[in-house]
């Protein structure tokens, strides 16, 4: 099992590139294991399995920063920072938050919840430190929202990419 030994995202770093597609098969048979017991957002999170772990694999967290739009998406991101022992208690009474948490750990940059919000936020924190990498995950279903489209526009004038 890779996934006992994974406590974080320097830990992932250390596999081989040919592993991951391991270590996203027991991702996924953990994903189902507890959100048919907790309940959850399954299909979001088995999606976003491959996705998060090649952004851990890039990025260097916590210094880079990933912010999860409506937030329910970011199951794969807990286990892979040292949450996968208390991921059994998802959405339980004082258990781990079903969202992003900075109050949970170091790797959550916000709460998020409500969708719309990461493009203009990953844009500000951009903006105020260029020397890091800022990555808005988004949805489909949110892309459409107004919210997003002025934090494209904003993010195309600005150009915060040096
Ligand atoms: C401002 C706002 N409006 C409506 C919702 C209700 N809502 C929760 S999830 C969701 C759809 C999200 O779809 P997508 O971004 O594609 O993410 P997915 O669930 O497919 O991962 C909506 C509309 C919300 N969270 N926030």
């Amino acid at each position: 099992m890779y996934l006992e030994k994974i406590q974080s995202p320097a830990d992932l770093k250390k596999l081989e590139i040919r592993k991951l597609p391991k270590v996203a098969e027991e991702i996924r048979r953990r994903l189902i294991e507890v959100i048919s017991r907790t309940g959850g957002h399954l299909a979001s999170n088995l999606g976003m399995v491959e996705l998060t772990l090649s952004l851990h694999y890039c990025l260097d967290l916590p210094e880079d920063k990933i912010i999860w739009d409506v937030g329910h998406q970011c199951y794969t991101h807990k286990i892979l920072t040292g949450r996968n022992e208390k991921f059994s208690s998802l959405r339980q009474y004082q258990g781990l938050s079903g969202f992003p948490n900075p109050e949970e750990s170091i790797y959550d940059v916000f709460i998020t919840g409500h969708s719309g919000t990461a493009i203009s936020l990953a844009l500000g924190m951009s903006l105020s430190n260029p020397h890091i990498r800022v990555v808005a995950v988004i949805g489909d279903g949110t892309l459409s929202n107004g919210l997003c489209f002025e934090g494209l526009n904003n993010a195309g004038q600005l150009n915060p990419i040096y």
